[in-house]
């Protein structure tokens, strides 16, 4: 569980406390007090106006997004960015339907592991129709299957020093005069946790095609499409990202967009 809940939950438990004590004490006052515009009872509906905006901006990030039905799927999902990553480790990998496929995940956890696809597929797996915002100002809905992150973190276990989750893609997205650019995402552990952070292969009923990031891709849905890397090669649990590619936590970070994608 991560330290976000963890933290979550003692704060409900001393909210409760704290709330039930203040009900034994207030009870006698409460029949006068509760009239309107009485003193006690305008102090107790800012306290509570209070809490309201508290939980809120505790737990905004864990609300869900919207969303959708069938009917609202309209056309194909867009492809964008890189739709047929030029390496070759990945053609040979593609040429073999991705019977070779391996996801590794390492770094911070207690108990690093290899998942083939076969292995994934038959893991607990959720379907959920959403709409993809592109930073470009397109849109998309579409219905994306995979496996939720967080069950592969609850196998990996994560250390406690562990804060973000660093995914390496196959493809090389820029030739660059020091050597190749490969795309690469990271989120923290909260957006990691949410239920609907799942790692896809399938979408609109059928298998994830290239284009869109076979044959594994993130899909975060809070945040904006290029948080959601394709064609993931590895995932390792970090506690920074200021040593790796630019410093700024992903391809497009690197090159001036914002870290936090929230939408
Ligand atoms: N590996 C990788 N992931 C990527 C990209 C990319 O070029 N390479 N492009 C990003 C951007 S900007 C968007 S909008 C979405 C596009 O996903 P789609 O092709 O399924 O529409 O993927 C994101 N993830
Ligand atoms: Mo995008």
């Amino acid at each position: 569980m991560s330290e976000m809940l963890l933290s979550r939950r003692r704060f409900l438990r001393r909210a409760a406390l704290a709330g039930s004590a203040v009900m034994v004490s207030g009870c006698d006052v409460l029949d006068e007090a509760g009239a309107v515009d009485h003193p006690v009872r305008d102090a107790m509906e800012s306290a509570n106006a209070l809490t309201y905006r508290l939980q809120r901006f505790l737990f905004g990030r864990n609300a869900l997004a919207r969303e959708y039905s069938r009917a609202d799927i309209q056309q194909p999902q867009r492809p964008n960015g890189v739709t047929a990553p030029p390496d070759a480790d990945y053609h040979s990998l593609a040429a073999d339907g991705f019977t070779g496929y391996r996801l590794d995940i390492g770094g911070l956890v207690e108990n690093p592991m290899s998942f083939d696809l076969a292995t994934l597929t038959s893991l607990p797996s959720r379907s959920q129709i959403t709409r993809h915002d592109c930073v470009e100002g397109w849109s998309c809905i579409a219905e994306w299957t995979g496996v939720p992150l967080t069950l592969l973190l609850d196998r990996v276990r994560p250390t406690a020093e562990a804060r973000y989750v660093l995914f390496r893609c196959y493809d090389t997205i820029e030739q660059g005069l020091s050597g190749a650019f490969k795309y690469y995402e990271t989120i923290d552990l909260i957006d990691a946790r949410h239920p609907q952070t799942i790692l896809a292969y399938g979408l609109n009923g059928g298998p994830l095609p290239v284009e869109n990031g076979a044959p594994l891709r993130l899909r975060v849905e809070r945040q904006l499409g290029y948080k959601m890397a394709k064609y993931v090669r590895s995932i390792e649990l970090i506690s920074r990202f200021s040593d790796i590619g630019g410093g700024r936590g992903g391809y497009w970070e690197d090159r001036g967009y914002d870290w936090y994608a929230g939408i």
